[in-house]
């Protein structure tokens, strides 16, 4: 029987509340499935193993109805729920409700009115003139509908890492048990821990093969074989994504693992050093042009080593400098999750998140932090209800009432709101009153890159925005980047002081590593934070740590890995006001 791992019951959850949504259901039975899946998403635990505990409760967000529904799927693979609502409508309605400016309402319209019941069936009616006639909707709605079917499709080719990442190390952890296998780990764009993912690509080494193959066609995770040969077995799985599992023989695994790990830049510049070394380099191994002798290839340490190199961690294998730097043993360190003292952006019930201060700190004092910024929604943030000065001055009370009992420090900062001019939402004296304040942009989507220049060139000018927060705007899989010009705004920020984040929330993870890069050529320095709207999701920390190892981002460049004496120093206010 299929297994069932946390993002695969989260999706199924998902499903459910958008399918509800779809069919007119009661808005708080749908929230209710969607913040359920959240948590479950964020969840350290393996749910399978809280079902058989009774625990499945003690998940924030999981009432007893939903826990009985996730002990059936895991029980029996399927959810009737969902079942039934697919039954009446389309899985592919998920998709279309999905675009910008449809929704579920629309969506459900389209479908009963046009038949609507995919992307491509929605192409198709905004092709033929039949969106626009129908009833709310006209010429430019759907020209804007039609813009987000395109978003759409180029958005979804590829995986957000943090749906790929879980099912890979299940997939590693079930291989593992495999009597046959002896080393087994994830490569590709995964192990290198791009953004996204355009497939996964699991390596294997074995003395049987054929016992290899034959445990992936088995694995639980696994719905369905799509193709099984001697060396390479492509699978199904409850996720619903496909993994490639290959295996090699033990002594050509290292080769097989730098190969595979790629990408493809670092490759090819490899193989061209090889060849004018008079080695030859592939996926079996290091050899010598004269004489074909095998020299290396049971590790990708030896492959390194044998073209005269320390080994670059996958993240910056991208034929950045990379390779330079490891000809002259001079790979930096790069910053590591056990480097993090704090989180330096959270939400909270004061604004739109789900968890209060004390339940973030107490997680944020699990993962061992020294600090954390709670940095809920400034006031023209309308739609989350962001904070007045009496809703400020509360926070702050609250904060120094916490603070005086033992635990991670709470940072009193905000997220700020960038207007379209570069302003922010309170008055200097207001904004002095505060530890850290970020600012961010949560409008401006299709203004021009001219505006978006000197919207961000102005905000740098205010001494009291220390950082900025998900620079770009971008949201995979559903939103473009703000247009500007980033290469004259980092200058800028490199020498106004103004530090950029990297955010972590996996479906951000903004900046990225070519703009990290960029920043730090500039002298911008980073800080780390998660955007957590509860507290379980402190934990995503991880994917924005590889985000800043893919820029190369160094301790000494990274905010939050500094004690909080030394942080608040690089803090624009510290100079402003000296303190
Ligand atoms: P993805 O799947 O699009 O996110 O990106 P990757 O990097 O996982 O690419 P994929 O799955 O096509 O191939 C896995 C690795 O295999 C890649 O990182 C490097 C290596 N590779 C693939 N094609 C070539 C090639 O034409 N030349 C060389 N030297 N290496 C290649
Ligand atoms: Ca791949
Ligand atoms: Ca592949
Ligand atoms: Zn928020």
């Amino acid at each position: 029987m299929p297994e069932f791992d946390n993002h695969a019951i989260a999706r199924m959850l998902d499903d459910t509340g958008d399918l509800l949504e779809i069919s007119g259901a009661d808005r708080f039975r749908v929230l209710g499935y969607h913040k359920a899946a959240s948590s479950i998403r964020a969840w350290p635990e393996d749910v399978t193993t809280l079902s058989g505990a009774d625990r499945l409760t003690e998940i924030p967000g999981v009432g007893a109805k939903t826990a009985a529904a996730v002990a059936q799927i895991i029980a029996t693979s399927t959810f009737p729920d969902l079942e039934g609502l697919k039954r009446q409508f389309p899985e592919g309605l998920l998709a279309v409700m999905q675009v910008s400016g449809v929704g579920p309402k629309r969506a459900r319209q389209l479908y009963d009115k046009l038949g609507v019941d995919s992307i491509e069936a929605l192409q198709a009616a905004l092709a033929s003139g039949r969106v626009a006639t129908l009833g709310g909707f006209g010429a430019k709605s759907a020209e804007g509908i039609a813009a987000g079917a395109e978003a759409y499709l180029r958005h979804h080719e590829r995986i957000p890492v943090s749906t790929a990442l879980p099912l890979a190390e299940r997939l590693v952890a079930g291989l593992r048990a495999v009597p046959a296998v002896r080393d087994v780990q994830f490569a590709g764009s995964l192990r290198r821990m791009q953004e996204t993912i355009g497939d996964i690509d699991i390596l294997t080494s074995s003395d049987d093969p054929a016992a290899v193959m034959a445990a992936v066609r088995e694995l639980p995770l696994v719905t369905r074989v799509l193709g099984s040969g001697e060396t390479k077995t492509s699978v199904m799985t409850t996720s619903g994504l496909q993994a490639d599992v290959r295996v090699v023989a033990p002594d050509e695994w290292g080769a097989a693992l730098q190969y595979f790990t790629g990408n493809k830049a670092h490759n090819i510049h490899l193989r061209a050093l090889a060849k004018a070394a008079g080695l030859k380099l592939n996926e079996y191994g290091v050899f010598r042009v004269e004489g074909g002798e095998r020299i290396a290839g049971a590790t990708e340490a030896d492959v390194y080593r044998a073209l005269g190199m320390d080994t670059p961690p996958p993240e910056i294998r991208g034929d950045h400098g990379e390779i330079e730097a490891a000809l002259a043993h001079e790979l930096p360190r790069l910053v590591e999750i056990a480097d993090v003292r704090g989180d330096l952006q959270s939400h909270s019930v004061a604004t739109d998140g789900r968890s209060t201060l004390l339940q973030n700190r107490a997680v944020a004092a699990e993962l061992g932090y020294e600090y954390f910024a709670a940095t809920d929604h400034a006031l023209n943030l309308k739609m989350v209800g962001g904070l007045t000065l009496d809703g400020l001055e509360r926070q702050w009370e609250l904060i120094d009432q916490v603070n005086s009992t033992p635990g991670p420090r709470i940072l009193k900062g905000i997220e700020l709101n960038i207007d379209e001019h570069g302003g922010v939402d309170y008055d200097e004296d207001l904004l002095a009153r505060f530890e850290i304040c970020l600012a961010s942009m949560h409008s401006g989507w299709g203004a021009s890159r001219e505006a978006g220049t000197k919207r961000m060139l102005r905000v740098l000018d205010n001494p009291f925005v220390d950082v900025i927060a998900h620079p770009t705007g971008r949201v995979l899989g559903r939103r473009d980047a703000i247009d500007y010009d980033m290469d004259q705004v980092l200058a800028k920020a490199g020498k106004t002081g103004t530090i950029f984040e990297i955010n972590s929330y996996p479906d951000r993870l903004d900046l990225d590593d070519t703009h990290i890069r960029m920043a730090r050529e500039r002298g911008v320095r980073f800080t780390l934070g998660t955007d957590a709207h509860e507290a379980e999701q402190f934990r995503y920390m991880p994917y924005g740590v590889a985000m800043a190892r893919r820029g190369w981002t160094v301790p000494g460049e990274l905010l939050n890995a500094q004690p909080w004496d030394v942080a608040r120093t690089w803090l624009r206010r510290f100079r402003t006001l000296g303190r």
